[in-house]
């Protein structure tokens, strides 16, 4: 009995949706430094499709979140403190960047969250 739990257990962990590895970024800037030292934090995340990720301005310059990809899938930004909020439902890796600072770069992997 025991251990029909426990295989049951197993088999609903391995198929339970992908967990949201990070749904807060923070955009960060330093004036002393250059600008290619300039991003997001963190660079690269992975979140279940549906979920809400915010982008929070944590540094002193207006900065965006803009789909690196045409026509852009989304394009949002942020005055110091303030927040962007992106829900994405198509799967796939969505490379964004600063509109104002390119060399500002992330990546928003999306997951279908199904058993793989
Ligand atoms: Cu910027």
């Amino acid at each position: 009995m025991a251990r029909a739990i426990l295989a049951l257990l197993l088999f609903a962990a391995a198929c339970a949706p992908r967990p949201v590895r990070a749904d807060q970024v923070r955009m960060y800037d330093d004036p002393r430094r250059p600008e290619k030292e300039w991003g997001y934090e963190p660079r690269a995340i992975e979140v279940a499709r549906g979920t809400t990720v915010t982008f929070t301005n944590a540094g002193v310059a207006f900065h965006s979140v803009t789909s690196d990809s045409a026509p852009r899938a989304f394009d949002a930004g942020a005055n110091l403190g303030e927040k962007v909020t992106l829900t994405l439902e198509r799967p796939g890796t969505w490379a964004c960047h600063c509109g104002v600072h390119p060399d500002m770069k992330g990546v928003v992997h999306v997951r279908d969250g199904s058993c793989r």
